[in-house]
């Protein structure tokens, strides 16, 4: 085999690569329900969401998994678009929510809220990112957490 054909060989393999590699992650984005987990630890964190910046379709359903007790995952209030319902799961019962408008919600577990047990959703592709949060009501702690996750939107 000469340098050419094994160029040639390479080229495609890289090819075949890249394309199951796109397919992997849009089959991973498109998937529905999204299952979000409840965390009493993940390393050194205490009380966090096992991700903490989740992006859905419009129309896609979470179902928020407490692994362990005491967690929910309630809407956060001044932190949703307009039209947006609010949501409040039971408490160590997992429970789906459907999110059918577009935009950027706050989502916090309530008694762990001032540990900073917060996460944002981001429903829908063409998001205008800036977020207001001066009328979010929240410990200091989340509201960090918060400003630090949109920072990364
Ligand atoms: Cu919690």
């Amino acid at each position: 085999m000469n340098k050419r054909h094994l160029l040639h060989l390479l080229c495609i393999a890289l090819c075949v690569s890249f394309i199951v590699g796109i397919a992997t992650l849009s089959s991973a984005q498109a998937s529905s329900p999204y299952h979000v987990q409840m965390l009493n630890e993940r390393g050194s964190e205490k009380f966090v969401f096992n991700e903490e910046i989740i992006r859905i379709s419009v129309g896609d359903t979470i179902v928020f998994e407490p692994t362990t007790k005491g967690h929910n995952a309630a809407s956060i209030k001044a932190l949703a678009p307009d039209q947006a319902t609010k949501f409040k799961t039971p408490y160590n019962k997992e429970a789906e929510v459907t999110f059918s408008v577009p935009g950027i919600y706050g989502v916090k577990c309530t008694p762990h809220a001032a540990a900073g047990m917060v996460a944002i959703i981001v429903v829908g592709e063409e998001i205008d990112s800036k977020v207001d949060l001066s009328k979010v009501k929240l410990p200091k702690k989340a509201k960090s957490k918060l400003e630090q996750l949109i920072s990364q939107l």
